[in-house]
């Protein structure tokens, strides 16, 4: 490992050891030699399992506690000194009550155990957009996580040793008591402290935490977007390549649009798609006018159930080697794992072990085997369809924004907004059927605005303000446009196929991002924005009803009466809005009568 000789990572790492209190500290320098033996110790002591070497090279099987399966939402915290910083939507504590709150639950919370220090870099090392991390925490499982979720050890030390600036993230898993659990973000000190869960999404500082809602904050000072957003690119048969950036709220598919297969007709036509993000999309203004985008991250953690061979290839191709499985079902009988969607290519083990760990038969067990938000860890690098600009760290110019959420009802299949503004305010109005991804009820409808709801570092109004000043500053912005997958007709079915199918979607959304459009004869203006078609759509190889097709490329202006009444509540939440999304919403009611 190189020296480090930067003295504020020392100073602080100093600090945190004196009231952690652990046994031991190591600085996890990235080497193979090093997370070898990690993942050794890992084994040894029974927090992993390692799994079949031959199937799946390098996997590791790691279950949590039962009561901390998924993001805590109600423990997320934005710790400022004052709340209208925080805003609305955000669970605010004051940053100094905080502070206190947390100091005893960390108070010797390492005794007996080895503090990690591990130097991380959201975004290629180096890179324009990359920030660095330091994650201090007394997990093993978060140590082999940010190992595949980032870029760690001795590059990022070097940067820091050049004087590089850092988001101190402290973790403990202390007792992994439900009961004290708090995520808590202080933005003003470049701070995130995170006790009592060993999950994912509210461990990997990394992730969620830093990425977006310090960077959200980070962005706003600093001028540019930190969004969860997934990023993939389109290359037309004539080699042009063009860039999207789509925002859902967390197990609506992004991983899966992430990584589309093109239908049978569009490959053959010579479409490519490659994938540069899933989940997570920092986005700056070029010298040309253009937003550029990356991926900070550095792998997937995405769901695991439903994932298969005909959903989404890609993701379980990338899942084959050096993946951590979260929650999963073990396969005893050849030591491999198996979830719900996977008897498509694996039958149901009947020698299991369900996500309890309790014995599991597929054939006659009822319960599930693997936990609906159990997850897949892995690396990047390992994805099939991964684009070489991923690798560069270098933004890449975005053609078309794409929000979505999941509303069985209201939302067509695909509409244009009028202009960057109005795109803003479609994404303000985003609203989503809830998952299991977060604690508490699933299929409740939510106002989630550009899927940031839980994400959002610092108050809403601000952030949509932010939005529109952005717009204001680019001369070729993104075009913006809304889409629905999950519209379902009488009988509860999904009316649009989905998966590699929105790549048609997508092609109409391209289409009208030319300068001219090639696609406006075929559109119909609505209050809502610019909706294709049937005819603007290609539709090759597909069967859809002729009353289900037209009712996902129509507005129904009862149910949109409704949702603007629904809507106008949401934002009677917010003491400030920007005034273009007021007047956007008093359009959208005048044009509905
Ligand atoms: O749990 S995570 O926040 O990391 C994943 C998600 O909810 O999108
Ligand atoms: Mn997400």
């Amino acid at each position: 490992m190189i020296e480090v000789t930067n003295k504020k990572v020392l100073d602080w790492v100093n600090e945190c050891k004196d009231f952690l209190k652990p046994k031991d500290i190591q600085w996890i320098d990235g080497s193979h030699a090093q997370l070898e033996a990690i993942r050794q110790l890992a084994v040894d002591t029974g927090e992993m399992v390692r799994l079949n070497e031959e199937k799946l090279p390098g996997c590791y099987y790691y279950k949590t506690d039962p009561k901390d399966t998924a993001r805590d939402e109600k423990r997320t915290v934005i710790a400022t000194t004052y709340e209208k910083d925080a805003g609305p939507t955000n669970n605010w504590v004051q940053k100094d009550e905080m502070y206190a709150r947390m100091k005893p639950l960390f108070e010797g919370a390492m005794e007996g155990r080895t503090m990690y220090v591990i130097p991380y870099s959201m975004g290629a090392v180096g890179s324009d957009f990359a920030k660095i991390g330091i994650e201090i925490t007394d997990s093993i499982y978060v140590v082999l996580s940010m190992n595949i979720m980032t870029r760690i050890g001795d590059p990022v030390i070097a940067q820091l040793n050049k004087g590089a600036d850092f988001i101190k993230c402290l973790h403990s898993k202390a007792k992994v008591d439900a009961e004290n659990k708090w995520i808590a973000h202080f933005p003003e000190d470049n701070t995130i402290w995170s006790i009592n869960s060993a999950y994912g999404g509210n461990v990997l500082l990394g992730k969620k935490c830093f990425a977006l809602r310090i960077g959200s904050w980070l962005g706003r000072k600093e001028g540019w977007l930190a969004e969860h957003m997934l990023i993939l690119c389109i290359e037309a048969p004539n080699g042009v390549k063009k860039y999207v950036a789509a925002a859902f709220p967390s197990a609506c598919g992004k991983t899966n649009l992430a990584m589309l297969i093109p239908p049978k007709h569009l490959k053959d036509a010579g479409y490519k798609i490659y994938t540069i993000g899933d989940d997570i999309a920092w986005l700056r203004i070029g010298d040309d006018g253009r937003l550029y985008a990356v991926n900070p991250e550095n792998g997937f953690f995405g769901v695991a159930p439903g994932t298969n061979s005909k959903s989404n290839n890609n993701a379980l191709m990338t899942t084959k080697k050096n993946t951590i499985y979260t929650n999963v079902c073990r396969n005893l009988d050849d030591n491999t794992v198996w979830w719900e969607g996977l008897e498509k290519d694996i039958p149901a083990p009947t020698n299991g072990l369900d996500w309890h760990g309790n014995p599991w038969n597929g054939q006659t067990a009822k319960e599930r085997g693997a936990h609906p938000n159990s997850r897949f860890t892995a690396p990047a690098e390992n994805c099939p369809s991964i684009a070489p600009e991923f690798f560069t760290g270098k933004g890449v110019p975005i053609s078309a924004i794409i929000f979505g959420g999941r509303r069985a009802k209201s939302e067509p299949l695909i509409c244009q907004s009028k202009n960057w503004e109005h795109g803003v305010f479609i994404g303000s109005k985003m609203s989503s059927e809830t998952t299991a991804a977060a604690n508490g009820a699933v299929g409740v409808v939510r106002h989630d605005p550009m899927a940031m709801l839980p994400f959002c570092g610092y108050h809403m109004g601000d952030y949509f303000q932010h939005w529109i000043d952005m717009g204001k500053k680019m001369t070729n912005p993104p075009k913006i446009f809304n889409v629905n997958w999950f519209r379902t007709n009488k009988a509860g079915k999904f009316i649009w196929p989905g998966f590699g199918d929105n790549l048609r979607v997508l092609l109409w959304a391209l289409s009208r991002c030319e300068e001219p459009s090639t696609a406006t004869e075929t559109t119909t203006e609505t209050p809502l924005g610019f909706i294709p078609t049937k005819e603007a759509l290609d539709l090759t190889d597909i069967n859809i009803p002729e009353d289900e097709l037209n009712s996902i490329l129509t507005l129904d202006k009862e149910i949109w009466k409704e949702e603007v009444a629904g809507l106008k509540q949401w934002y009677d939440k917010f003491d400030h809005l920007p005034d273009e999304l007021i007047e956007e919403l008093h359009k959208l009611e005048e044009a509905l009568k």
